[in-house]
């Protein structure tokens, strides 16, 4: 055999070495969030986002010269399952976590993760613990509760002057804080406490009690702290008792299942979420990828899922590597070019800018809430 021949015939083989060494530098990333239950719709929003991230790198090229997988796991909604899913991941298996959906899973997993050196985005947990520690390779994309409950309370002293405000939660790491920040941000600028506040736990569905000790307090803007689920059970209950007090929530009840839910009874709901990604004209190409590839619209956490996936990717090209300090520390000093604009993250991992907004149930969908007009200021009794 000549050398040229030789040299074809070994050709093969090589490629296929080649194709070993680079299936076992596949970069992972994993996707822990609720694929069964009562938020399985958002978790699959969540997923698909990060999906959508995943096979645009790949149809360039992947990162870092290999392909990217992703794998998805069933947190259930649920801490001890967040938790344990967090103890088989380390960061030897994966480059990054784009999770988890809920605060309560987050806050379980964190500690494991940072202990791992896991690079962990989540998309969608906004208690603000979850970044208090400043861990190094913990982010988030989305805002934390404490910045959506002031935008409510300003807004809420804008639209309803002088407000008797009943303030309800479910007892979660999320709901129970956001309710919390929501009336310390309404007491600090109306000087008013609640007429009523109340706790529940995220199993309650008969809303009949806390309704008629409403109807007692007569609020006139009921403030919940929880998911859509119970938002949507609460507000068709205050309104089939003939509460007409205003309804708010935060970002766990801006989602379509709250409307389908409670139905007629959401009409005027207030709910805080970030400006419509639809309207951002730099991701209009990814939200037709999103509809064409899952044949349905964007779930509110389906694009910042994307982002968070995005992110990674851009830091490990950035850093050179999947190592999940180098990754971090990237992510930390680098402003990145997004679907949703320019993005950079503070110190502790948080972004640098929540732009939170209200919105509205109007007509069956939500749209962005009027600017309240200011209450007229009483005229000065004339002069004698
Ligand atoms: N942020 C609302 C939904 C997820 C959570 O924080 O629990």
């Amino acid at each position: 055999m000549n050398r040229m021949v030789r040299k074809l015939a070994i050709a093969p083989a090589l490629l296929g070495l080649l194709g070993i060494i680079a299936c076992s530098r596949q970069v992972t990333i994993a996707v822990p969030v609720p694929l069964t239950g009562d938020q399985a719709a958002q978790g699959q929003d969540v997923l698909h986002g990060a999906q959508l991230a995943v096979d645009q790198w790949n149809a360039k090229g992947g990162v870092l010269g290999t392909k990217i997988k992703l794998v998805s796991a069933d947190d259930k909604g649920d801490a001890d399952t967040a938790s344990s899913l967090a103890k088989e991941w380390g960061n030897e298996k994966v480059a990054a976590v784009i999770g988890h959906y809920n605060s309560s899973s987050t806050l379980a997993a964190l500690e494991v993760y940072y202990s791992k050196r896991t690079l962990m985005i989540t998309p969608s947990s906004t208690n603000a613990d979850v970044t208090k520690n400043g861990y190094p390779t913990i982010f988030r994309v989305c805002g934390r509760d404490d910045q959506q409950a002031k935008v409510a309370a300003d807004y809420v002293m804008a639209a309803f002057p002088g407000a008797k405000v009943a303030v309800l939660n479910d007892k979660s790491p999320y709901g129970q804080e956001l309710a919390d920040a929501f009336l310390i941000d309404y007491k600090s600028a109306s000087g008013k406490e609640s007429v009523y506040y109340a706790g529940f736990d995220r199993s309650t569905s008969d809303f009949a009690p806390v309704v008629a000790k409403l109807k007692e307090a007569q609020p006139t803007v009921v403030y919940f702290g929880g998911l859509f689920l119970q938002g949507a059970a609460l507000v068709k209950e205050m309104r089939a008792e003939g509460l007409t007090a205003a309804f708010m929530s935060g970002d766990g009840c801006y989602d379509p299942d709250f409307i389908r839910r409670a139905g007629a009874a959401s009409e005027g709901a207030l709910c805080t979420f970030y400006p419509d990604v639809e309207s951002l004209a730099e991701a209009r190409s990814a939200v037709a990828a999103y509809k064409q590839a899952f044949g349905n619209a964007p779930g509110p956490y389906s694009m910042l899922s994307y982002v968070a996936t995005d992110l990674a990717l851009q830091a490990m090209q950035k850093a050179g590597t999947t190592d999940s300090l180098k990754v971090s520390s990237a992510l930390h000093s680098n402003e990145f070019h997004t679907i949703m604009g320019d993005f950079a993250f503070d110190p502790n991992g948080d972004p640098s800018k929540a732009p939170w907004v209200i919105w509205k149930v109007d007509g069956g969908k939500f749209v962005v809430a009027p600017k309240p007009v200011p209450a007229p200021v009483p005229a000065e009794p004339a002069a004698k």
